[in-house]
């Protein structure tokens, strides 16, 4: 007996792994060696960001393996076959979310659909959301014209810094481009340039960006929060900043609310909730299903925040990959001047005819993914994932970095190659792989998946049409590396924006 059993597991302790040696029966992933109370921490000391040591441990491990953060068991996914088993095939029984101290603190306990656990309330938010969203939708010429007047506007922007040779960070310009076309979706409402409203917008998200749901040591151990801890204080600063500009915004739309004209979001939600206020005699009053102000609040948070962060750092990933890729832009832009030309700007509809620019946007949500491990799920109850039994309870992050960057499904993953999205010597878009999942998959796939690609073509055609980006002379190319947080984002650098022939002497249309 004890050399069977007791004697392996000793042994396999010794190198590190507590491989369970039963050969029949349940198996548990590999883990992680793991001390009482801090659990796997010492083996995750490393100084590389989660996502790549997550990639690098499945050499010892294999390709699925848990660890203990404190007292949780998390399980790490780091192949497609697994990842597509949680998210699609068994979707509902991994749709849950763990609580941790600083997302409860941005979203009230989880009221929202991003961070919010599976429940008839979240389900019912998540389709009011998913119908306002569709109601601008792919095709709607409302959005395009909301997307096309802040290309113009940047592109004005990017015009006067060339005109007295500037070079600039484009992360505030970007920032205000994308923030405009969610607040219009969101709010009916946008920024001019240097609005003290938006500057406060810009420091809080930023902070809130630095702060939350990283894992961090007081979401491992939430006893951690009675010390003194100054990430959590700058993040409930900025939350309750936050708050006050959406309790603006919500007071402002209840005040001139009608039940005959949707001009948003939060028209949309607030009819829903009137709708269910009115309804006093059927089981869905407004408390049961969940629309109490706290919730509208939180969902509209969200949208907002997702709609600003996630593809404004695309648009920054694109451009950082587009200056350290001439010939990736230079092959835009041609492909921008045979099919678009330069008498008229780039439309939607254009969007067919652009495989090249289309393969390039692919090819950075691959390499650069916006959430790198995507929010972790949790089992609702006793499941298995492959040939392993998961307990109800488990944490599940879906490494998508591995994913993108699996050997075995991309051809030197490292190197950015739009033309892997290219049917060979075609112009046909393809997926070359399955192991590519941008957006997520399943239950909780991106609501704003639509809204984002549209985004991303209208401002890089835009762009690329009028302008060719690089770092000013002498400066070195920026970073590929990117700061590990909720969202992956690329540095700060500086570009110069040179006008293209035929486009030097276009006169600035500012907003
Ligand atoms: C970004 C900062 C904002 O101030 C608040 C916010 C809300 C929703 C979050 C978003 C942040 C980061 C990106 C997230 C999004 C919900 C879905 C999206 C996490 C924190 C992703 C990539 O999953």
């Amino acid at each position: 007996y004890f050399v069977a059993l007791i004697l392996p597991t000793i042994f396999a302790s010794l190198q590190g792994t507590s491989i369970r040696m039963s050969t029949h029966g349940p198996r548990e992933p590999p883990c992680l060696p793991a001390l009482p109370l801090i659990g796997s921490l010492l083996s995750l000391q490393s100084p590389h960001p989660p996502h790549v040591l997550f990639k690098e441990l499945q050499l010892k491990y294999g390709q699925t393996y848990s660890l203990k953060l404190g007292c949780h068991n998390v399980v790490i996914v780091n192949q497609h076959v697994h990842a597509k088993e949680v998210l699609l095939k068994k979707g509902k029984t991994f749709a849950g979310r763990p609580r941790t101290v600083t997302t409860d603190i941005l979203t009230r306990a989880g009221k929202d659909i991003a961070f919010g656990d599976y429940s008839a309330t979240w389900r019912f938010h998540r389709k009011i959301v998913h119908g306002a969203l569709c109601m601008f939708g792919e095709g709607s010429a409302s959005i395009e014209k909301i997307v096309c007047a802040e290309a113009q506007s940047l592109c004005s922007v990017l015009s006067e810094a060339a005109a007295v040779g500037l070079a600039l960070d484009l992360s505030p310009e970007l920032t205000r481009a994308v923030t405009n076309v969610i607040c219009s979706l969101c709010f009916n409402s946008s920024y001019c340039r240097g609005d003290p409203e938006f500057e406060a917008m810009l420091r809080y998200s930023q902070g809130i960006v630095d702060t939350v749901a990283k894992d961090s040591l007081v979401d491992i151990f939430p006893w951690l929060q009675i010390f003194p801890n100054a990430d959590l204080r700058l993040l409930k600063q900025c939350v309750s900043i936050r708050d006050k500009l959406l309790q603006k915004k919500y007071d402002e739309h209840k005040a001139d609310y009608s039940d005959h004209v949707q001009r948003d979001l939060l028209d949309a939600l607030l009819r829903a909730k009137r709708s269910a206020e009115n309804n006093n005699t059927a089981e869905i009053s407004a408390e049961s299903v969940g629309l109490s102000d706290d919730h509208l609040l939180m969902t509209v948070g969200d949208i907002f925040g997702a709609g600003v962060e996630t593809t404004t750092t695309v648009l920054k990933w694109a451009i950082t990959y587009l200056i350290h890729y001439p010939q990736v832009q230079r092959r835009i832009q041609d492909e921008l001047d045979s099919k678009v030309g330069e008498d008229r700007s780039p439309k939607l509809s254009d969007r067919g005819t652009l495989p090249y620019l289309e393969a390039t946007i692919r090819e950075v949500l691959r390499i650069r993914p916006v959430a790198p491990l995507f929010i972790p799920h949790v089992a609702l109850n006793d499941t298995s994932i492959g040939d392993f039994t998961v307990r109800k309870g488990t944490r599940v992050i879906i490494n998508l970095w591995s994913l993108h960057h699996d050997e075995k499904e991309w051809e030197n993953p490292e190197l950015f190659d739009p033309g892997r999205f290219l049917e060979s010597g075609g112009t046909g878009l393809i997926i070359p792989s399955s192991s590519y999942l941008p957006f997520g998959a399943g239950v909780r796939v991106c609501l704003g998946e639509a809204l984002a690609k549209m985004e991303l073509f209208l401002f890089l055609s835009w762009i690329l049409q009028r302008f060719t980006l690089s770092v000013p002379p002498g400066h070195a190319l920026p970073s590929l590396e990117g700061k590990f947080g909720v969202v992956l984002q690329p540095a700060k650098y500086k570009v110069n924006a040179t006008p293209r022939p035929g486009w030097e002497k276009h006169k600035c249309q500012a907003c």
